[in-house]
């Protein structure tokens, strides 16, 4: 018996039982894994487009990145919880203030979960949501731009894992806590000791509002719930549109080795909130405001500039005052992935270490409430009877089940992580009716509009913890990876591998037809804004400000106003302002200068951008143009001209001024 090499890193002793009397996980030979047709389904000829954009999380990269499908080409990575030495995200002085957090700036986090806006349940191709874990935050993309347009840091929140989940008509964004701890409101009386976690842990989760028409995020409110894990969520749909559900585990309440401690119970929670109620309840103020700080950055396209402000104080809802909020369901065992179908009647909760895939059935869930079906409560709030809320149980499906989607003809499909498999079962009858292997250790999973009322159907994409022998050899470490399969027949067809950045964890795919008509090609220049433009040659300008010097510049093919500098002076801070004058698409210019700790921006047609540059030592300094924008690309440079600090040399520029 082979044992999938994973299965080394498992140690929660009922698995591993579980899988040695199975027999072990390795999936079949790759090599007979691919059908001949495979390639002509993922082929994309040049000059033609792919279907689909693939929102991809980055995990541990803290960005976001867009593939083409079908055929897994990669078309964009957009930073966002990172500095980027791409496109110089947090590197400018425009857009640091977006790296900036109650803790100062924070420049790289993990990002797991993306979440594209709806109406009414469908994808409208607005935004693109995505979480920061550690530092807990939530960022909002602009999809006309692919740019990160806006991002709040969630306080009383510690690792944002279940995040950053949305309403159907994109009201809230969701931002659970993953680890519960003493919350940011006790201030000095957080110091406690660990073991007191029962009486001092607490979790919230925060519903961060979202406007219409700027998607302009800021949290409405907060519902403080006892100290467990939460782990993942989703909104209702439909029938169960006032409703968002989230799993939890932990509920053994440990705070040391959780492989073990945290496995305890057969049963952990799946919890429903009733978010319509929640929002009344704030309405009506009877939420209490905590004292927190937390940072919300918002990226203005007018000015191409971030601001930064810190908030200090948010709504939060008590459950044990309000009594029919929250209310948990018993859901075997360690729960991960959380998943409502797209009809809002059956809920999936995915137990890691459970045997089974239970459902649950939302009208049960009503009646259950109604009917005041509570088996116990826990910490105040009330739990109901498993029995009655259970639509049935997936009997035997895999091992480790993770995450489910949907492909809206009344199926869903099931990430196994430790079977290494996708599991397609369907939800009426609670069968498995198809399973294929993966490489290796599936984590998410994604249907092109799985989290909608109307999935687009067509693919799976499988998105993988370990690649092994799939690629050729990085050294230490391997490339990630995602899977495509086609799932337009009745089985699964295992299509094509690509790789990825950093770590996918979910993603998220709508058609390109919904995005790419939308997508911005210039900045126009008379809209810009920025304090520090030149809208044409002639507003191009140098000077000083005390030890500052500021350079209003322009960039055209292929040259810089000003280009020759001179009169700074040692001890100065020299910021180049560049604004691209250029109005046509894909036409950026690029700007360097040596012994810059930013050393480059990158700006579009119609932006301002700034680098900061402090000159360490007396010379001359040249500048250039690092995007190759014409044939006269290597001749776009100038010269700045440093002095010793009190020199006598007078501050002046000029562009084709020669002696
Ligand atoms: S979690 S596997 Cu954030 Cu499932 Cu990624
Ligand atoms: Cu501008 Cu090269």
């Amino acid at each position: 018996m082979k044992v999938h090499p994973f299965l080394l890193f498992i140690t929660a002793p009922a698995v591993l039982l579980t899988v040695l009397l199975t027999g072990g996980c390795k999936p079949q030979n790759p090599t007979t894994a691919v059908e001949g047709d495979a390639a002509g389904k993922v082929y994309v000829p040049p000059g033609k487009y792919d279907e689909f954009y693939n929102f991809v999380s980055g995990g541990f990269s803290g960005q976001v990145s867009v593939y083409g499908l079908p055929s897994g080409r990669l078309l964009r990575s957009i930073p966002v919880f990172s500095q980027d030495p791409q496109t110089g995200w947090g590197y400018s002085e425009e857009t640091k203030p977006m790296l900036n957090t109650s803790h100062g700036f924070v420049s790289w986090d993990d990002s797991h979960h993306t979440a594209l806006s709806t109406t009414n349940g469908e994808h409208d191709g607005r935004w693109c949501f995505i979480n920061g874990n550690n530092t807990p935050r939530i960022a909002r993309i602009d999809m006309k731009t692919f740019r990160t347009a806006e991002i709040i840091e969630i306080p009383n929140s510690s690792g944002n894992h279940s995040s950053p989940f949305i309403t159907e008509n994109t009201e809230y964004a969701i931002a659970g806590t993953r680890f519960s701890y003493p919350l940011d409101n006790q201030g000095a009386n957080a110091d406690v000791p660990i073991n007191s976690y029962k009486q001092n842990f607490k979790g919230t989760v925060s519903f961060i509002g979202i406007n219409p028409q700027s998607g302009n995020m800021d949290i409405a409110f907060q519902v403080l719930l006892p100290g467990v894990n939460f782990d993942l969520s989703r909104c209702g749909r439909g029938p169960s549109h006032d409703w968002f559900f989230f799993s939890c585990y932990n509920t053994e309440q440990a705070s040391t080795l959780l492989e073990v401690n945290a496995s305890q119970k057969d049963k952990d929670f799946i919890m429903a909130v009733n978010w319509k109620k929640c929002e009344e309840y704030a309405k009506a103020g009877k939420g209490r405001k905590d004292k927190v700080r937390y940072a919300h950055n918002v990226y203005d396209e007018k000015t191409h500039t971030a601001t930064s402000t810190i908030k200090t104080d948010v709504v939060v809802l008590d459950p044990k005052e309000l009594k029919d909020i929250v209310y948990f369901m018993p859901c075997p065992k360690s729960p991960h992935g959380c998943d409502v179908d797209p009809t809002g009647q059956f809920i999936v909760g995915s137990g890691k270490l459970a045997a089974i895939i239970p459902v649950f059935s939302f009208d049960k869930i009503i009646k259950a409430i109604a009917d005041k079906n509570f088996e116990a409560e826990f910490e105040g709030i009330p739990v109901l009877k498993y029995d009655a809320v259970l639509h049935g149980e997936v009997k035997k499906p895999g091992l480790g089940p993770l995450h489910t989607e949907f492909d809206g003809k009344g199926f869903a499909y099931t990430s196994f992580f430790v079977s290494s498999e996708i599991v397609k079962w369907n939800i009426e009858k609670l069968e498995v009716v198809d399973r294929v292997p993966t490489y290796y250790s599936i984590g998410h999973l994604c249907v092109p509009g799985g989290p909608t009322r109307k999935p687009h159907g067509k693919y799976v994409i499988a998105y993988n913890k370990i690649t092994k022998d799939r690629y050729l050899p990085t050294g230490p470490e391997l490339t990630q990876s995602a899977q495509l399969y086609d799932i337009s027949g009745d089985k699964m067809k295992l299509l094509l591998d690509f790789p990825t950045i950093g770590e996918p964890h979910y993603a998220e795919a709508i058609p390109a037809s919904l995005v790419s008509p939308k997508s911005v090609r210039i900045f126009k220049i008379e809209d810009n804004n920025h304090p520090y433009v030149a809208k044409g040659e002639k507003e191009a300008k140098v000077f000083r400000e005390g030890n500052k010097v500021h350079i209003n510049m322009t960039a055209i093919r292929s040259h810089f106003t000003p280009d020759n500098i001179e009169g700074v002076q040692l001890g100065d801070e020299v910021y180049f302002h560049v604004t691209n004058l250029e109005q046509d698409w894909d036409v950026p210019h690029g700007f360097a200068v040596k012994g810059a700790s930013n050393a480059e921006i990158l700006i579009m047609p119609g932006e301002t951008c700034t680098l900061k540059w402090v000159p360490d030592r007396v010379g001359v300094v040249p500048i250039y143009c690092t995007d190759f924008c014409s044939a006269l690309h290597q001749e776009m440079q100038g010269y700045v001209r440093v002095s010793p600090r009190g020199s006598s040399v007078a501050l002046t520029s000029g562009t084709g001024k020669t002696n």
